[in-house]
């Protein structure tokens, strides 16, 4: 009976990265836990026919409500020269204003939100958001810890992160250089969310204590976070995305490549992309394309047209009209590889890729939803991190065995197609490659495990 559900709204703020791992988290507490949720989508600056798509789905179930937030009227605030970051936060800034009015009006057990509108609940008086309010942070524990540690650092450092000359070592993690650190930090922009975060009434973090135990303690045990004080942190994940999406737009597509790959030997083919923001240079793409055509091994590759330095993401529109890439991908490569590789060139169906037994290997730019996909998949990674904490994402991944990581020779620019060459070739057929591959398993063991563990239910228990 619906009456008698306990009610969760879930906000999120645009962006794949963010709008699937919530609305995997929202149907998981309708499903298996029993809840009626509300899921405020914040709609994108411009329309994301992804995002549109994932929620319009037919296949979700009658008790989560999807609901749009209207579209903020944002041109005049927006300037050009903004990066994404800012971007973001005016578009949800915007939005956020019919929060409270839909809080009054309904009533609800628990708000769950991503760290992006958590950081403009500061446009409300006390009153506005009274619900118990939990994040879900959809990235590790160290960009978690160092989000914490932020304010700290920002008072060390008086504000001046070129003060730091080697690394940056934040409570609970390994040393982190200090080219790693993402570069919305340099800039200032997380500290709004650094600064809320504290207030919240808990925080749940997509990951497990096998994937990351460290960090997960000292979240209990070390004094710098028992002092902050944070609020509790649960680990729910891995929460990501499990069943078959029906495909964005032409679906024969989709079914093409399911298909290809239906005829591809098992644990042969490699699965190039760079998440939803990431281009690479021209250079950069032909270096791609030559080393994936001459390790000789089979590919999937999500290509987008290039374009020129672009460190914090260029926001790839997923779904919309895509530039055809035989305008910049050499016409001989696709005739060399034809029946070999296959270019993909709008949002592909990356679950039904990464879970396919064809599937050997993911070079990926190490998105967290991307990288915990391939772990729940047991598939082995090549580390290709471009923008925010990926290059953490992708350290954490080499560290712990999971990953190759090719590197940009000395005095280059880009990665040769030489290297790339040869981590693929590794990666699908060599020794290290099927070391990866036993402990990338070992892990989808330990993603399973704790998945099943209950412990969203154990948090979810306290909104019934
Ligand atoms: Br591209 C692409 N199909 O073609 P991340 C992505 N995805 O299903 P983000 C597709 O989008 P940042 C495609 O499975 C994952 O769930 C993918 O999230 C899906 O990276 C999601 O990996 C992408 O966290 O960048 O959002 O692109 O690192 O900024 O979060």
């Amino acid at each position: 009976d619906d009456d008698k559900k306990a009610h969760v709204v879930v906000l999120a703020s645009p962006g794949m990265g963010h709008v699937t791992p919530l609305l995997e988290l929202a149907k998981t507490l309708v499903l298996h836990l029993g809840f009626h949720v509300s899921f405020l989508a914040i709609p994108a600056e411009e329309a994301s026919p992804a995002q549109i798509h994932l929620l319009r789905s037919p296949n979700l179930p009658p008790d989560l409500h999807v609901i749009d937030l209207p579209r903020a009227h944002v041109s005049s605030t927006l300037r050009h020269d903004m990066g994404v970051f800012s971007r973001l936060c005016v578009v949800v800034r915007e939005a956020l204003r019919f929060l409270p009015p839909f809080l009054n009006q309904n009533s609800v057990n628990a708000l769950i939100t991503d760290p992006f509108c958590l950081a403009a609940f500061d446009i409300f008086d006390d009153d506005d958001v009274s619900v118990p309010t939990y994040v879900f942070f959809t990235s590790s524990a160290s960009l978690l810890a160092l989000t914490f540690y932020l304010p700290t650092l920002d008072e060390m450092v008086v504000g001046d992160y070129s003060k730091i000359s080697d690394e940056v070592r934040v409570p609970g993690c390994k040393p982190l250089p200090v080219e790693d650190l993402i570069n919305d930090v340099l800039d200032r922009q997380v500290l709004p969310i650094s600064n809320r975060l504290p207030t919240v009434a808990g925080i749940l973090l997509n990951t497990w204590e096998e994937l990351e135990p460290v960090t997960l303690r000292s979240f209990r045990e070390t004094p710098f976070f028992l002092q902050i004080p944070i609020p509790p942190v649960y680990p729910i994940g891995p929460i990501t995305k499990r069943d078959p999406e029906p495909a964005v737009k032409s679906s024969t597509s989709h079914a093409n490549l399911i298909s290809w790959l239906d005829k591809q030997p098992s644990c042969s083919v490699v699965y190039v992309s760079f998440g939803s923001g990431g281009t690479l240079s021209a250079e950069q793409t032909n270096e791609l394309a030559r080393g994936l055509e001459l390790s000789g091994q089979r590919f999937v590759w999500v290509a987008r047209p290039p374009a020129e330095a672009n460190a914090s993401g260029n926001f790839f529109n997923a779904g919309d009209e895509v530039e055809d890439p035989a305008t910049y991908l050499e016409q001989g490569f696709r005739d060399r590889t034809e029946g070999v590789g296959m270019v993909i060139s709008s949002w592909a169906p990356q679950e039904e890729v990464l879970r396919h037994p064809s599937i050997a290997g993911f070079l990926t730019h190490c998105g967290w939803n991307s990288l915990l996909e391939s772990i729940v998949y047991g598939v082995p990674m090549i580390a290709w991190p471009m923008y925010n904490e990926q290059r953490m994402n992708a350290r954490m991944l080499i560290e712990m065995g999971l990953a190759v990581k090719p590197e940009v020779g000395e005095g280059k620019r880009v990665v040769g197609w030489s290297e790339i060459e040869k981590v693929v070739r590794m990666i699908v057929e060599g020794e290290q490659g099927m070391l990866i591959r036993s402990r990338v398993r070992e892990f989808q063991n330990s993603a399973l495990r704790a998945f099943n563990n209950g412990s969203l239910a154990c948090v979810a228990n306290q909104w019934k």
